[in-house]
């Protein structure tokens, strides 16, 4: 309940909500994202010092870096990261919106590679901790139009079980939470009107909460020091697919 948690992409959506979520629970966090504007706010609605904020873009190694030794500097260790920064800018390939699919695996991929590069030399060090990334059910599945961002989720699938593998000697946990769709401001990354329309509607009215999605988190870090829950993969209980 005490544990020392670093999240990325936390100023909106399912990384707001695993703040608040893991906060009331008793952790200490490390925060980053852009709009740090956020951040502030949410770390001001608790006790001076539990909520701690930087301004990271994951895009950026050396922020990334920054943000796990901003924890580990305050509070000595980091126990958890939860690699969840991410964006979806939904489109067919004929379309050739290149500068998205460079965006996605920039954040999406890179992002949580800086990540693990980051925490995984205290962790192996420490001789335990937990990484947990949001992938998603397009990490199982692919539509026409979610090509590109269910490639980023599928190689999500890939490196963190090989971490899982490589790291299991050292006590390191890996998680991926995989949600279908949550209401959140995903959707706005969308730059086809007609497409982020229909996204936006889907989530909006079938979509689950973040703190659904949060509370997924709370509980893969709430387990016993011997058992590892790899994947959480949740729907919305009307989504098919
Ligand atoms: O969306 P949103 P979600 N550097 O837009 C941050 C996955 N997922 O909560 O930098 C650092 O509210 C951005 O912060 P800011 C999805 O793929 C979702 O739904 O201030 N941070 C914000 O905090 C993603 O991995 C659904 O703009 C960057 C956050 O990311 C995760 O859930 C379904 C950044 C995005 O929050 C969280 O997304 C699913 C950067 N360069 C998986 N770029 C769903 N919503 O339906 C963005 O299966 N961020």
């Amino acid at each position: 309940k005490d544990k020392v948690v670093v999240i990325t992409g936390a100023s909106s959506g399912i990384g707001a909500a695993t703040v608040q979520v893991l906060a009331e629970a008793g952790a200490k966090l490390v925060i980053g994202a852009r709009r740090t504007e956020r951040l502030a706010e949410l770390a001001a609605s608790f006790t001076d010092g539990q909520v701690l904020y930087q301004q990271t873009d994951v895009t950026d190694q050396q922020q990334v870096k920054a943000l796990i030794d901003l924890a580990l500097d305050k509070f000595g260790h980091v126990d958890v990261l939860y690699n969840n920064a991410g964006l979806m800018p939904l489109s067919e390939m004929a379309e050739l919106k290149v500068n998205e699919w460079e965006r996605m695996i920039d954040v999406n991929i890179k992002g949580v590679l800086y990540g693990i590069a980051a925490v995984l030399p205290p962790m192996i060090a420490q001789h335990s901790g937990q990484i947990i990334t949001t992938d998603s059910v397009a990490g199982h599945i692919v539509h026409p139009g979610t090509a590109v961002y269910s490639g980023t989720k599928w190689a999500i699938q890939a490196i963190m079980d090989g971490l899982r593998q490589e790291q299991a000697a050292n006590h390191i946990k890996t998680t991926m939470i995989s949600p279908g769709a949550v209401n959140t401001e995903l959707f706005s990354t969308i730059t086809d009107p007609k497409r982020r329309e229909a996204v936006e509607a889907d989530e909006k009215n079938n979509g689950l909460s973040a703190s659904d999605v949060a509370k997924a988190v709370l509980y893969a870090i709430d387990q016993p020091a011997n058992v590892a829950i790899n994947e959480v993969l949740l729907r919305p209980v009307t989504q098919e697919r």
